[in-house]
């Protein structure tokens, strides 16, 4: 049990990581816990103009920031992955207050920061470009990467901080500003992030320019200011597809560049061959973890006819006995929906996975927390056919299990919905895990043999495509969506020889 109110703890936590924000403002924006459905804090939220002085800001700061050198930038990263390492528990707990996420879960999203952290101070020397055969004599052509501009940063609830920070890592060390639209859900763990930032400033020095790293707390309007202004060369934004239908063409209509990391429809394919045993943990993870509220999350399940009898059984004694409640107070797997409306949203989708022949096990509300709590029991749904609430994406913890017989037929069926971010397959057999990995094998972004669809290192570059938008985030080659690239061509001859041939002699 806590020994103090949440809302104190909040304001300890939030003072742990440094920051100074007041936390009680009347008539201010409410930040509600999931834990217990509690008002924790209450913060002042910026206005519209703000957004636009903040924009205004990091549009001057770059100009000084671009001429910094890279591996000079890259200190700043890693000095701010030092204090993240010092703040790792404080932010982790931020984490668990706003998002609901257990102890473990919030302590691993601060982990992806601190390791994309890594990833951008190695990268701060090795902003690569090639040099390329030119076809005239005397000449040498190259291509250069610039710094691109200020980076607009709008995140989800879901992941208070992880993918800002692999956005702002990249951006800081290509070259670029950030101004950081969080969710309005979790306004104080960007607070939290911000602070942490500040003391990396601080020790970093003069180098820094004021505006580097800004985080505008507040509603959409804020949001749409990045969206619109010409002053903002990349927009990185997190969330539904719904989001990425309005920001996409706003963004695209003034020629802006995107980053669009959108909805998933995460599928796992159980193959007779597979290890059964494995393929269970890996599936309750990936489906009940974080209760169902990753863009990763595993949403629906293909399992081969003849080993339905085994494993289906198996995962509804997973799914009865894994423990709900409050992270925060019981060593419980599976957290608070984020809020009433994620509940209705998953009780709606039940009700019609029901009237479309769906055996639904669990998805009831369980009493371990207040009334203004919402805490469920994961849901795992028997569908006969992949159809109407199947097709699309509930941020909730619903995986519905299907029968296959046919290897290419449940290829098919895996590609059938708009998501495309991740997608997993349980075999040993070498023909139908290549295959699955092939090109006409899983069409999504991330496809993974013999673990869950959820749980990415930062390594590798992280999206999806169709209606997951196509972006790609995070580590290899992803840092080039920051930078503008300039091919040059040099002329150190005495002649003026033209490319193809043409003649234009004066
Ligand atoms: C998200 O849910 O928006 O792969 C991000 C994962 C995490 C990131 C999830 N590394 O599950």
């Amino acid at each position: 049990m806590l020994t103090e109110p949440l809302s104190a703890l909040t304001a300890r936590t939030l003072q742990a990581c440094g920051a100074t924000t007041s936390l009680d403002v009347a008539g201010g924006m409410e930040v509600v816990s999931p834990l217990t459905g509690e008002t924790v804090a209450s913060v002042t939220p910026q206005s519209a103009a703000d957004a636009e002085a903040a924009v205004s800001r990091a549009a001057v700061a770059f100009r000084h920031w671009r001429m910094v050198p890279g591996p000079r930038r890259g200190e700043l990263v890693r000095l701010f992955a030092e204090e993240l390492r010092a703040s790792k528990e404080d932010l982790g707990r931020m984490v668990s207050i706003e998002a609901g996420k257990s102890p473990s879960e919030g302590a691993g999203e601060v982990q992806e920061m601190i390791d994309i952290c890594d990833f951008a101070v190695g990268l701060s020397r090795q902003l690569y470009g090639l040099t390329i055969a030119t076809e005239r004599p005397g000449h040498r052509m190259m291509e250069t990467w610039h710094p691109l501009g200020v980076v607009g940063i709008i995140t989800a609830f879901n992941f208070p901080c992880a993918p800002w920070c692999w956005n702002a890592a990249l951006a800081l060390v290509c070259g670029d500003p950030v101004v950081w639209k969080p969710s309005e859900k979790t306004p104080l763990t960007a607070l939290a992030c911000q602070a942490v930032f500040e003391r990396a400033v601080e020790r970093f020095g003069d180098d820094a320019p004021e505006g580097l790293s800004q985080v505008l707390v507040g509603g959409p309007a804020l949001g749409e200011v990045l969206t619109d202004s010409p002053s903002v060369a990349l927009i990185s934004a997190t969330g539904s597809t719904r989001m990425g239908r309005i920001v996409g063409p706003r963004v695209a209509e003034r020629f802006g560049r995107c980053i669009l990391e959108l909805g998933g429809n995460n599928a796992g394919i159980v193959c007779p061959s597979a290890d059964l045993d494995m393929a269970l943990r890996a599936i309750a993870f990936g489906a009940m973890g974080t209760a169902g509220q990753r863009c990763t999350t595993m949403r629906r399940l293909f399992v081969h006819e003849n080993i339905y009898d085994q494993i289906v059984p198996a995962l509804q004694k997973a799914y009865a006995s894994v423990s709900v409640g409050n992270p925060l107070e019981t060593q419980a797997l599976v957290g608070p929906l984020i809020d009433g409306a994620a509940f209705e949203a998953m009780q709606d989708a039940l009700g019609e996975a029901r009237a479309l022949g769906g055996r639904v096990h669990g998805g009831a509300r369980e009493s371990v927390g207040p009334e203004s709590a919402f805490y469920v029991k994961p849901a795992l749904v028997e569908m006969p056919e992949q159809a109407g609430p199947v097709l699309r994406e509930t941020f909730a913890p619903i995986l519905y299990v299907m029968t296959y017989s046919d290897f290419d037929d449940v290829l098919e069926a895996h590609n059938a919905v708009g998501g495309g971010l991740s997608s997993s397959i349980f075999t040993t057999d070498l023909r139908e895990m290549e295959l699955f990995l092939s090109a006409r094998g899983s069409d999504c972004g991330i496809a993974n043999v013999n673990i869950g669809t959820s749980g990415a290192e930062i390594g590798g570059a992280f999206g999806g495509e169709k209606e997951t938008g196509g972006g790609r985030e995070s580590g290899s080659d992803a840092w080039r969506a920051y930078m503008r690239r300039a091919t040059n061509t040099i002329n150190y001859s005495r002649e003026l020889p033209l490319a193809q041939g043409v003649v234009f002699d004066i």
